[in-house]
């Protein structure tokens, strides 16, 4: 139970750390490799699969990752063709920061159908695409403005949108491999403004960056890019979160 077990870990002042696995960047013997680190105690919390495009097939992955761990296996998906049923559950996003119909509900639609045949636990999130300096892949996939980076109100505004739009879970995204991770600033303030679980992802890159999301009010802080380039980061930024909780 995604949303049940977040909700209590938030209740418990547990942070979260969730890895991004992105299919396109991890072949078989990598993603056996991961598993490894995956299950270990210094491992994350939940494991994401997905991308703003991908050029393999989703599936495989999860069925690679379902095998081989017992970790949740979470879909974070580019668009309704990243679905599968072998996942435990879909971050089903609304990119609720920008224009775009296609974004907000039509991949919904499109994949709606075979979600309800699946059974997988559905977490309604709206997703806050932040930042100006430079174009990452779902800025331009999506075809939407960030909010810029330092539009606070415009972050709070939005979040709170959200929430009263009902959404069960907000994502503040700087977009992956940015630059630079989405401000403390921002997130205080969203956190201030509501109350729903809180996710920060997109240019993490150290122990100290996911602590200062986490100090500054994330529940689950998303980490892609740096561990592809370097695994061992996994273990740092697990056991920092770890020390946060203890
Ligand atoms: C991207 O928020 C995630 O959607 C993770 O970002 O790849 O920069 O860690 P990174």
């Amino acid at each position: 139970m995604l949303l049940a077990d977040i909700q209590k870990n938030i209740t418990n002042g547990r942070k979260m750390f969730a890895l991004l696995v992105d299919p396109d960047k991890q072949n078989e013997a990598d993603l056996l490799r991961l598993t490894e680190k995956i299950n270990s105690p210094a491992g994350p919390d939940i494991v994401l699969v997905g991308g703003s495009l991908l050029f393999s097939n989703i599936d495989a992955t999860v069925a690679t990752l379902k095998r081989n761990t017992q970790k949740p296996v979470v879909l974070f998906p580019g668009s309704a063709m990243q679905v599968t049923d072998k996942a435990d559950g879909i971050l089903l996003l609304s990119l609720i920061s920008g224009r775009n119909p296609d974004f907000l509900i039509g991949q919904h639609v499109l994949a709606a159908p075979a979600l309800a045949q699946s059974g997988i636990e559905v977490l309604p999130t709206g997703y806050m695409l932040i930042g100006e300096e430079n174009y990452t892949s779902v800025r331009y996939i999506s075809n939407t403005m960030p909010i810029p980076y330092n539009k606070t109100d415009i972050a709070v505004a939005t979040a709170l949108a959200g929430q009263m739009l009902g959404l069960k879970a907000l994502y503040l995204e700087g977009g992956s491999g940015a630059a630079k991770p989405v401000s403390a600033e921002m997130i205080a303030a969203v956190r201030r403004a509501v109350s729903l679980p809180l996710i920060v992802g997109g240019g993490l890159r150290s122990a100290a960056d996911v602590t200062t999301a986490l100090k500054s009010g994330a529940d689950i802080v998303v980490v892609g890019t740096s561990i592809e380039r370097d695994y061992a980061l996994m273990d740092e930024i697990a056991k920092t979160v770890k020390g946060l909780n203890d």
